[in-house]
């Protein structure tokens, strides 16, 4: 554990508090599921989660926010949260992290939270960022942005003990990643092409058996980056991060956010430091976590919390009986 973490770990409660929040979120946005309007799902995911976050204790202050680059719904960078009365913190979200994949029903649509202490998230604008992820128990430094998609998936290969045919990357199904797909195919390893949701696509590299997912590689938000990152940082794995500041006025917003040096790569570490808390309910149905269920009775909830201070990975099953109050 590092001198950081523990210095400042965060009020345990916060768990069970975050958890409401997504809960909350996600079943306000599975009112939306298939039914081919992204804002409208955005938006309910958006109003539930602010509301429920300002009844929080604590003095809370946006750092990561998703939305911007594509002007959609958004809780603002900046936009302070909670009674006001409690500690303050840092909050990185994305109300409704895949809304085209919740708007069309497919799987992995998440609702995401991360507290962490403040100034311990790397504040970073919402524009691109290329990753690499990787689940626990590799040696330090196997994968790195420093190094050719070649020669990562050769390493991991090695590292887990199988044939390069056997290793399988997860990747946004995106025409800008049509080299890095050729490149990955021309080796003979595996790829997940995925069309949303690049948060649940990092969490999925920490089981690979039951996800089948190896490795996390490609150009997604900078935004569900550091979302990422805090995960990895409660669940174990390594992760790096290189903003894409690719035009003036992105350089511009980065600079006056902090960002020094544009082309630096971020460690795991870099990304989300300290004790951080994070907590995902599954909208739809996907590898690692239930999508919200309506029965006539109740609604079902399923939800990952974790801390990074305890390394302690919950998963919650909630049973809310009390329809009513979801607007049901
Ligand atoms: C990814 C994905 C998100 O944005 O981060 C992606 O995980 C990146 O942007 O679910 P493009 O869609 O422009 O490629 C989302 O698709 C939406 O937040
Ligand atoms: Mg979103
Ligand atoms: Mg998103």
């Amino acid at each position: 554990m590092s001198e950081s973490q523990r210095q400042s770990p965060l009020d345990r409660v916060l768990s069970i508090e975050i958890a409401r929040v997504t809960e909350r979120a996600a079943v306000a946005a599975a009112l939306w599921r298939g039914r081919g309007d992204e804002k409208a799902a955005d938006q309910a995911a958006v109003d539930a989660m602010r509301r429920e976050l300002n009844k929080m204790h604590i003095a809370g202050r946006i750092v990561i926010g998703e939305g911007e680059r594509d002007m959609a719904p958004m809780l603002f960078i900046g936009e302070e949260v909670g009674t006001g009365q409690g500690p303050d913190v840092d909050i990185a979200l994305d109300p409704l992290e895949g809304t085209t994949i919740c708007a069309k029903n497919l799987p992995n649509a998440l609702t995401v939270i991360a507290v962490a202490a403040k100034g311990s998230l790397l504040n970073a604008p919402d524009v691109y960022m290329e990753k690499i992820a990787i689940g626990p128990g590799y040696p330090p430094g196997v994968v790195s942005l420093r190094r050719s998609a070649s020669e990562n998936l050769t390493a991991l290969a090695e590292a887990k003990g199988v044939p390069v045919s056997q290793v399988t990357a997860c990747i946004l199904d995106r025409p800008r990643h049509a080299p890095l797909i050729e490149e990955i195919r021309a080796l003979g390893a595996a790829i997940r092409l995925i069309g949303d949701g690049d948060v649940a696509g990092v969490i999925h590299t920490t089981d690979p058996e039951e996800t089948g997912i190896d490795v996390y590689m490609g150009i997604g938000g900078a935004p569900e980056g550091v979302l990422a990152a805090a995960a990895l940082r409660c669940m174990g794995g390594q992760m790096e991060g290189r903003l894409q500041l690719n035009t003036n006025e992105k350089r511009a917003r980065a600079e006056e956010m902090g960002v020094r040096d544009p082309y630096r790569i971020y460690t795991l570490d870099d990304l989300a430091s300290g004790d951080v808390i994070f907590a995902a309910t599954g909208v739809t149905d996907g590898n690692l976590l239930n999508g919200v269920r309506m029965y006539s009775n109740r609604i079902e909830t399923h939800t990952l919390v974790m801390r990074s201070y305890s390394r302690t990975v919950r998963h919650i099953r909630a049973r809310h009986y009390d329809r009513e109050k979801f607007g049901l």
